[in-house]
């Protein structure tokens, strides 16, 4: 083949799956009727693949939840505790969601992607057993219909790789034996199923290996590949360069490679002879961002291969699973920036251009590559990419990157104004989105109420949450975040530089979407973003409340970001906005400011030698925005998961008079490493997990609180939930932070 993607998104274009499935759990749709809804998006995917003239269509990267979850029910890593359920939808769902006697699988980030999937658990009497069923029901369907279909699986490596060892199992990899008959069974049924090529995905192959790693790889595809009944082997690597992993890969007698030219160089490519007798899928169309291709680039890239590979395929560096549907349905995008971008479907003929290219020569696509070059042009010469006065205000404080009084000194003249009692309780920012708000909003966009009205509705909000956290007696408040939708999409909205797209959902985890706004030029703040619902929130109470932003680098980790220079610079920009509003809450008579940075950790590169250049560019950005306020100004951030261990050092560096982090199901074990690290600033260990409906006891409140006074004396440490209480209930909250107040009472009248 020619011309493919290596998956495509499943959600819908209009978000059709999720409707469905939330229907099927609340019981207004069958599963015959989810079944029809899943059944026309893949065959609608398919048919635009086609009319886009792909001649290769990935199938089986469609999912009712999360294709990790989907595989380990393929291999038979399904946890005891949901074996039982008796029909297979409804296990699926246990696993992934839980249920009221049932436990979920934990959910994590998919690579370094927006991505969440559901983590397998694999323990000693995990016995594995294929059952193909959902993927050779998608083959068929995909028969049926004429689609040129290319089965796709995750590969062993990965999916061990992936998962977590339960109940004493040992390194999972050693268990790779046991799953390579099943992957040899399983190429057979494809290949009875008339599958001519096979997509095996592992993309673990692109992070640090060891030497046990890198056998693993030569076993494994060295025995799939002297298998005689099967398919076109192709193994599929994105997110990252191969590095070592290529010419072991190489090495077997697989039949093609699937290697991520967006984030890194052909040249290494060059190296490995073994490349000259298979196919390589070339993953030049970026899968991860929108821009739009640079086609004359791509072009020279791919011609250059053909001198190393047998054969050269046109592909996107990795699924279309992170990125939208289609710029079509962003209606207000400006002319110009709408020819900036490429979404998924855009991107998979950009996919197709490139192919004919290849193979009948540039004048068969001439037109493509005009307009391809006007665009960049275009873009390049847009004024909103170059602000000359946000640069000169860059070089005029970028080499603020901390604050000048140490924190010990600063803690005492914050003390001083706050007159705050020991153990401090507070909440992490945001309140449940009651129905109100999110009619409040519907109408505002739909016309139906003018601004003045919304004002009006959301400081009724603000005035409810104020009363809460009063009757509750918390110390340090929040105004509730009732005017947010999200606390990045939020802020891309006020800033210039930005654009929110109205429908360019993607999906997050299960039936969850975000709609990631597109940073494309220099970004200014033109006019204070919070500071008015802060300074209403505060003249409502004499308890200090909190001024609550998003710091630079989770902005830039939730957003599409422009290419055309380092992360760095353009982190600093949005850092800039950022300390212009810490700054403009300070004058208002703000003394707390909260800056969020909930994922620090989710942009840490792949490989440990890019992680001290990451971190010193996100710290530096981080202490930008942090910088520009008085000593007497606390400032506090929030970081959200419980995966600290790299990171453990950066949390020190950041210098946030105090951080709040997750650490209830941890018991407080955050806190040893935290002191381990020489970390001597203000910390709020969450207290309880806000991720389940439970409502937690004062006792066991209270012992966590003596467990942490262990390792963080009284006067470091502060009491509050482990992150933001949106997707709460009102009732739930209401109790637990009662629970959490009085705990924080009893525990003071013990120590002092
Ligand atoms: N905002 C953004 N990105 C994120 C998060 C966020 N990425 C990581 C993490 N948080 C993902 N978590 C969620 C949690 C909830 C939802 C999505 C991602 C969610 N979405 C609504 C839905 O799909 O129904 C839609 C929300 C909307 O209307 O905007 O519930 O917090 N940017
Ligand atoms: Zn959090």
């Amino acid at each position: 083949f020619t011309a493919t993607v290596l998956g495509s998104a499943r959600i819908g274009p209009n978000r059709e799956l999720k409707k469905a499935i939330e229907a099927y759990w609340s019981g207004r749709l069958e599963r015959p009727g989810l079944a029809a809804v899943a059944a026309q998006l893949r065959a609608d995917t398919w048919s635009r693949q086609r009319s886009a003239g792909l001649d290769s269509i990935p199938v089986g990267t469609f999912s009712l939840y999360d294709h990790v979850l989907d595989t380990a029910f393929m291999l038979g890593a399904v946890p005891e505790r949901v074996a039982g359920i008796p029909n297979h939808l409804d296990r699926y769902f246990a696993a992934a969601r839980g249920t009221a006697s049932v436990a979920p699988l934990e959910m994590t980030k998919w690579f370094d992607t927006n991505y969440h999937y559901l983590v397998p658990e694999i323990g000693p009497d995990t016995v594995f057993r294929l059952d193909a069923t959902r993927l050779l029901a998608e083959v068929a369907q995909a028969h049926t219909l004429g689609v040129p279909a290319r089965p796709v699986v995750l590969g062993p490596i990965t999916f061990l790789k992936s998962s977590k060892p339960v109940d004493g199992q040992g390194p999972l990899l050693d268990r790779v034996d046991e799953l390579v008959p099943l992957y040899v069974s399983l190429l057979g049924r494809l290949r009875d199923a008339g599958a001519s090529w096979v997509q095996i995905d592992e993309p673990a192959l692109v992070t640090d290996l060891d030497d046990t790693d890198l056998d693993a790889v030569t076993v494994v595809y060295q025995r799939l590949g002297e298998v005689r009944h099967r398919p076109a082997i192709l193994v599929a690597s994105y997110f990252g360069q191969l590095g070592p992993a290529l010419p072991r890969l190489a090495r077997t007698a697989i039949d093609g490679i699937a290697v991520d030219l967006a984030s890194g160089s052909a040249d290494s490519l060059t190296d490995v002879p073994e490349l000259a007798d298979k196919l390589v899928v070339a993953g030049i169309v970026d899968g991860r961002n929108i821009w739009r291709n640079d086609l004359e680039q791509s072009l020279t890239t791919l011609i250059g291969l053909r001198n190393t590979a047998a054969t050269v395929a046109v592909s996107t560096s990795c699924s279309l699973l992170h990125v939208p549907y289609t710029v079509v349905a962003e209606t207000r995008l400006d002319k110009s920036l709408r020819c900036w971008l490429a979404f998924g479907a855009e991107k998979e003929r950009e996919v197709v251009t490139l192919a004919t290219a290849l193979s009948d020569g540039r004048d068969a696509v001439a037109d493509a590559l005009a307009s391809s070059r006007t665009a960049a042009a275009v873009r390049r010469g847009d004024p909103r990419l170059r602000n000359a006065q946000v640069r000169a205000d860059l070089g005029a404080v970028g080499h603020h990157r901390g604050r000048s009084t140490p924190a010990a000194e600063r803690r005492g003249v914050q003390q001083a104004r706050l007159g705050l009692p020991v153990l401090p309780t507070t909440t992490i920012g945001s309140y449940p989105q009651t129905s109100r708000i999110r009619i409040a909003r519907a109408d505002l966009r739909a016309g139906r109420i003018e601004q003045a009205e919304y004002v009006h509705r959301m400081r009724a909000e603000i005035d409810d949450v104020i009363a809460l956290q009063e009757e509750l007696g918390l110390d340090v408040l929040v105004h509730g975040e009732p005017e947010r939708n999200d606390m990045v999409q939020y802020f891309a909205e006020q800033l210039d530089g930005f654009f929110a797209t109205d429908n360019g959902w993607v999906q997050s985890y299960g039936t969850r979407c975000v709609r990631p706004p597109i940073l494309y030029g220099d970004v200014t703040r033109n006019s204070p973003m919070t500071v008015d619902w802060i300074t209403y929130a505060q003249s409502q109470s004499a308890n200090p409340v909190k001024g609550m932003l998003t710091g630079p680098v989770t902005i830039l980790a939730w957003s599409f970001v422009r290419d055309d220079q380092p992360l760095a610079d353009t982190a600093d920009q949005v850092a800039l906005a950022i300390r212009q509003e810490t700054i403009d809450l300070e004058n208002a008579g703000v003394d707390i400011i909260q800056v969020d940075e909930p994922a620090l950790r989710e942009l840490l590169p792949l490989r440990a030698a890019d992680k001290d250049a990451y971190l010193e560019w996100s710290i530096g950005a981080f202490r930008l925005a942090t910088s520009g306020v008085r000593d007497d100004t606390q400032i506090h951030t929030h970081l959200c998961y419980s995966e600290f261990g790299e990171v453990i050092d950066a949390i020190a560096r950041l210098d946030a008079d105090v951080t709040s982090i997750e650490a209830a199901r941890s018991h407080m074990e955050i806190l040893t490493d935290l002191d381990a690290a020489g970390f001597d600033l203000g910390v709020g260990p969450g207290v309880y997990d806000i991720h389940s409906p439970r409502v937690p006891s004062v006792e066991e409140i209270a012992s966590l609180l003596r467990k942490a006074l262990i390792a963080v004396p009284a006067e470091r440490l502060w009491i509050n939930p482990d992150c933001g209480l949106k997707t709460r209930g009102p009732g739930e909250v209401k109790e637990s932070l009662a629970n959490m107040v009085a705990a924080a009472k009893a525990v003071r009248a013990e120590i002092l």
